[in-house]
């Protein structure tokens, strides 16, 4: 198995990145690279240090690391969105993306400190040969203030993702809700290629992508600027993954020679933050915040600005007395999906259709979003997490909403008893193997290791079974997507080692 997973990533080499796959994303994608470089780490330190500094070239001056780095000997229409849409270098001018390179305008989670610190420690006497560290430090903190500062649009001390794109998890029943109020493109306005690679039925719906374009021209019309678009979401795999990567930072600043103590520090503020505006203890698991959910829609859930250490969600759960929730509704089309109710206060180009609401219609805090989502676990990595926490998200693991280890021997994206539940669609039901060997090392770090032996024996199997699969059904293990996908070939090599 370790000589296949070699082969799918030397396969998927160009020479100075990795893709995903080359018929389904055929570019360089961020937080791929930062799983792909931990796991080549084991294959050639000098090959996993590369891919990072591949990314890290095409970081933007406001310190964002793109989304997407094109690659231009790659045919436009065999990817879309294609740098034809994104427009970086004239779009981005003012958030100083790069001139030679075209890349994507938003981000994805922040994987990379951690990466570079994992890519490190396989071979320390090449990465300071290299000045491996040294060079990358300044990027990866560039990138954390960019986040930090940036992005804390709730103004909670946590992140916001402005794009479901920006997660990772594309169509997580997350996203149902805080979409509803997005306005779609129209479906002649752009033409799908990932068709052309995947079964329809394991992608994303259409009127999902009309709602990401939407998005991201938005996003683009304002110049890439941070602020008051459309879509604002806390997510806790988004802010986990950063919170690990901070602290992955303090560990490169001490091999430089400084302390790390202020990033340790930041580090535990920021996981105060996540206990403090995602945790819902009655659940057992994090929740996505929507900052522009709350007050002024009708259907919406409304969270008040208390703690949620009080279990707030469970109790508007019960008190919605199964109304349907707003984006099943729009999704089925029984009602219309124009909910967002216009806001003649901000520039029209950039925001009529984004479905921004008014500073009156929303709630400062906006409101949880309560579909149980793998990103609600992945807190998990943490090893300051609050040890009743971590007990509990180990509880909700194997409970029957994700049953590990009972229903299932993998984790599935999404929640088996929801209603949104698929196991085939994409990040709405299927494991995924970056997931997998997150919660694999989280249950590792707090010391469930059977659990952990388990999880992991599952995930090398499946990889095995599935010809490193990108997500499987988490019932049967059997191959969704495509075959041969990096980060799955990437991570197997890291769980042998
Ligand atoms: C897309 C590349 C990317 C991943 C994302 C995944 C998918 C791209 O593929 O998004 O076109 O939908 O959801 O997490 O980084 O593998």
């Amino acid at each position: 198995m370790h000589a296949r997973a070699a082969q799918v990533l030397e396969g998927n080499w160009t020479g100075t990145s990795t893709v995903p796959s080359h018929s389904l994303y055929p570019h360089q994608w961020s937080w791929d690279s930062a799983f792909i470089a931990i796991g080549l780490r084991h294959l050639s330190p000098l090959r996993a240090q590369t891919e990072l500094e591949t990314l890290l070239d095409a970081q933007w001056a406001d310190g964002r690391i793109p989304h997407i780095v094109f690659n231009p000997s790659v045919p436009l229409d065999a990817y879309f969105p294609s740098p034809d849409f994104w427009r970086s270098s004239t779009a981005g001018r003012a958030a100083g993306a790069p001139r030679t390179v075209q890349t994507s305008g938003i981000v994805q989670p922040p994987v990379h400190a951690l990466a570079a610190w994992l890519v490190h420690r396989a071979d320390p006497g090449l990465s300071r040969a290299r000045g491996f560290l040294p060079r990358v430090y300044p990027r990866l903190a560039a990138w954390h203030r960019y986040l930090l500062h940036r992005r804390d649009l709730g103004g909670g001390g946590l992140v916001s993702v402005v794009h479901p794109w920006e997660q990772g998890m594309d169509n997580s029943p997350a996203w149902d809700a805080p979409l509803s109020r997005i306005t779609p493109a129209p479906a002649r306005a752009f033409r799908r290629a990932d068709l052309d690679h995947g079964a329809p039925e394991d992608r994303p719906t259409d009127l999902d992508y009309g709602r990401y374009v939407r998005l991201a021209a938005d996003y683009r019309a304002g110049g890439y600027a941070d602020g008051e678009g459309g879509f604002a979401v806390e997510d806790p795999a988004f802010n986990a993954l950063l919170i690990a990567s901070e602290h992955a930072l303090a560990r490169i600043a001490r091999e430089l020679g400084a302390t790390g103590t202020a990033r340790h520090a930041r580090a535990q503020r920021l996981t105060t933050a996540l206990v403090d505006r995602l945790w819902d203890p009655a659940e057992g698991m994090f929740f996505c915040r929507d900052l522009r959910g709350g007050a002024g829609e009708s259907g919406a859930l409304h969270v008040e600005q208390r703690s949620r250490r009080s279990g707030a969600l469970s109790s508007e759960r019960r008190s919605r007395n199964g109304t349907p929730p707003t984006d099943r509704r729009s999704r089925n089309g029984a009602l219309p999906t124009d909910r967002h109710p216009g806001s003649s206060a901000l520039p029209t180009e950039h925001r009529s259709q984004s479905g921004a609401l008014s500073a009156e219609q929303r709630s400062p805090s906006g409101a949880l979003v309560p579909e149980r989502c793998v990103s609600g676990l992945v807190p998990l990595l943490l090893p300051t997490l609050p040890r009743d926490i971590a007990a509990a998200l180990v509880r909700t693991l194997s409970g029957p909403h994700f049953g590990l280890g009972d229903a299932t021997r993998l984790v599935p994206s999404y929640d088996l008893l929801g209603e949104a539940f698929d196991p085939h669609r994409y990040w709405r039901g299927p494991a995924w193997f970056n997931i997998g060997w997150l919660l694999e090392r989280g249950l590792r770090t707090h010391r469930e290791l059977p659990a952990a032996d388990a999880l992991r024996e599952a995930l090398l199997e499946t990889a095995d079974t599935s010809d490193f699969a990108e997500y499987v059904d988490p019932y049967t293990g059997e191959a969704c997507g495509v075959q041969g996908f990096s980060w799955t070939a990437a991570l197997t090599l890291d769980l042998l080692h």
